[in-house]
């Protein structure tokens, strides 16, 4: 079977992509592993009719039945978030999910690789992954999708439970831009951040495609980082996230938590110490950033 038989994609999002009308790629780890079930299923929801408000299709991507499926219906999105058994697909994964046929649900590396072979280019997720902190050596392979396949994630940066600067840096490495949507500092998830250079700022749905399509005219075949801050209205309080970080990673620590399981575990951990606090700011930087992608998006597309 040919990669491209692998795709299942939605007919109104390939009628999109064919007539070059603007599509949303979106994620949905975040659905099964970021966030607890019902607000999950209804954020994810959410989410679709933000992107569609503002312009553009969305396209959900997940692992089903041995498919890359590119657009899902509200069933199979109330069953990623309910199911008990949905695997984290990161790339190592893909292969093992499709020949076994397992509910897979797509990290943002994944979703890249998915969205590229769809003919998507832009994509909006919470947070990447990155570097951790310590000396684990656990590197999120968000990094090396963002290194090697060109599709533009809109994120609130890297989830701030990880070593933002190592992240940045090897970002830089990688050859990945880094752009602060009207910001200069490098958002931090749940707050709005200020201490980390940005590689370049742009202020418009406009000035971000024109930076996005001229990455990619060039010749240059790596991702985009554009980074939107959580508005601020929503962000959250940053000493109590920063204590909630520290004892969610010293809880995985002490339980022997690793690898993939990592993030999941401190998410949740985080949401239970701040009594749902940071829950709220986290779907709102989701919300956000849909809505920022899919105003690039049109910008995009009408460029191209
Ligand atoms: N950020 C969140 N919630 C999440 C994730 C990121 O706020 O669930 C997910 C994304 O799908 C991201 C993945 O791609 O975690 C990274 O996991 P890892 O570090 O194991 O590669
Ligand atoms: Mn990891």
């Amino acid at each position: 079977m040919k990669p491209e038989d692998l795709l299942l994609i939605d007919p109104e999002i390939s009628e999109a992509l064919a007539s070059k009308k603007p599509v949303v790629a979106l994620e949905s780890t975040i659905i099964s592993h970021g966030m607890p079930y019902p607000r999950n299923v209804s954020t994810a929801l959410e989410v679709e009719a933000i992107v569609r408000e503002n312009g553009a299709v969305p396209a959900t991507t997940a692992l089903i039945d041995g498919h890359f499926c590119v657009g899902l219906s509200s069933e199979q999105i109330e069953r990623l978030g309910s199911a008990e058994e949905v695997k984290k697909v990161s790339l190592r994964d893909i292969g093992v999910a499709l020949s076994r046929k397992t509910l897979g649900a797509t990290t943002v590396a994944t979703t890249m690789f998915i969205a590229e072979k769809a003919g998507i280019k832009i994509f909006a997720t919470g947070g990447l992954g990155g570097v951790h902190r310590g000396d684990s050596g656990d590197v999120s392979a968000d990094l090396t999708a963002l290194g090697t396949i060109p599709v533009a994630v809109v994120s609130a940066g890297v989830k701030a439970i990880l070593d933002l600067p190592r992240t940045l840096e090897f970002l830089e490495t990688l050859g990945v831009p880094v752009l602060g949507y009207e910001t200069s500092a490098f958002p931090e998830f749940w707050i709005r951040g200020s201490n980390l250079p940005v590689s370049a700022r742009v202020d418009t749905p406009w000035a971000a495609a024109a930076a996005i399509s001229a990455h990619w005219s060039s010749g240059m075949n790596t991702g985009v980082v554009l980074a939107a801050p959580v508005p601020v209205e929503h962000e959250a309080d940053p000493e109590v996230i920063n204590n909630a970080i520290s004892e969610g990673l010293a809880a995985a620590d002490a339980e022997g938590v690793s690898g993939s399981e990592t993030t999941p575990f401190v998410l949740a951990h985080i949401v239970e110490s701040t009594g749902g606090a940071s829950l709220e700011t986290n779907i709102a930087l989701v919300k956000n950033n849909a809505a920022v992608a899919a105003k690039v998006a049109v910008e995009f597309a009408s460029n191209s």
